[in-house]
């Protein structure tokens, strides 16, 4: 009757959303949720964790924490006792997850600012330790690539506003020939706007803009948000479903890999 949940910082706009409704989900099927939330040291304080869940007696226990196939596999391994059910994997592993498609919202932002008559772009990325900021920038590039361009510049941020608002400035900073931004998340993105206002750089007149995650606040960013849209509502609700229905045979175990698509709205054109 309790589930357990391990949660990078929920000071972040999407892992909070994400524990929302796990919370919500869990609560209308009578279960509790114990929330775990870890910073740094990812991989020590991650088993940390997860032994304070065992000692509460939680037998489930979701993961949304960033983690290489490598060590979601040694948690699974390490973890027999447990039902363990990843958030932030590369969806293509063979640990029990789910997760986001990571190429197709991407590909779609890619296509439509082409389309758009855009050639030179320049990348905001997630940070390199998270798998799907990794994802994310493959699939750009690959997308870029698929029209013959490479973008003029790659930076990488750690995901909130104070990152994207100075890695814009240093975007600027180092090679301003761009009319076109991808940004790993909508939090930096909020950042960029924000910078880019103060130095007189018109969204989308002189820039163009496309977040990524769309969560509640980016459709009142000024301008409203062209973004990736992931239905994190809809990665909690299953989340809670599959791991609630999984039992110690492994073919109860069923991963689901969810669809992103892109919003258009008002910071690009
Ligand atoms: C991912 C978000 O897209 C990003 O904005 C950031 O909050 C990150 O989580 C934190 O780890 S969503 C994740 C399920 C891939």
């Amino acid at each position: 009757t309790t589930l357990g949940l391990v949660t990078t910082s929920l000071a972040l706009h999407a892992p909070s959303q994400v524990a929302a409704a796990i919370k919500r989900y869990a609560n209308a099927a009578e279960y509790q949720v114990l929330i775990a939330m870890i910073d740094e040291n990812v991989n020590q304080s991650l088993q940390e964790s997860i032994n304070e869940l065992k000692s509460q007696l939680v037998d489930k226990v979701i993961i949304n924490v960033p983690l290489d196939t490598a060590c979601a596999e040694r948690i699974v391994e390490e973890n027999q006792d447990i039902i363990c059910l990843f958030l932030d994997v590369d969806p293509y592993c063979s640990v029990f997850n789910v997760s986001f498609n990571p190429a197709d919202g991407t590909r779609a932002s890619v296509k439509y600012l082409y389309e758009q008559g855009h050639r030179e772009f320049a990348l905001l990325a997630g940070p390199a330790h998270s798998v799907s900021a990794r994802l994310r920038l493959r699939s750009w590039l690959e997308t870029l690539e698929s029209y013959r361009l490479a973008p003029v510049s790659v930076i990488h941020g750690n995901w909130d506003a104070q990152s994207g608002y100075s890695g814009i400035l240093q975007l600027l900073r180092e090679n301003p020939h761009f009319s076109a931004l991808l940004v790993g998340n909508d939090q930096m993105a909020l950042g960029v706007l924000s910078a880019l206002h103060q130095q007189g750089v018109t969204v989308p007149g002189q820039v163009s803009v496309v977040g990524y995650d769309d969560t509640y606040e980016s459709a009142f960013f000024h301008p409203s948000l062209t973004t990736v849209s992931l239905d994190l509502d809809l990665q909690g609700k299953e989340a809670v479903q599959r791991i609630l229905q999984a039992s110690d045979d492994d073919h109860s175990r069923s991963s689901s890999i969810l669809p992103a698509r892109l919003v258009v709205r008002s910071s690009t054109s």
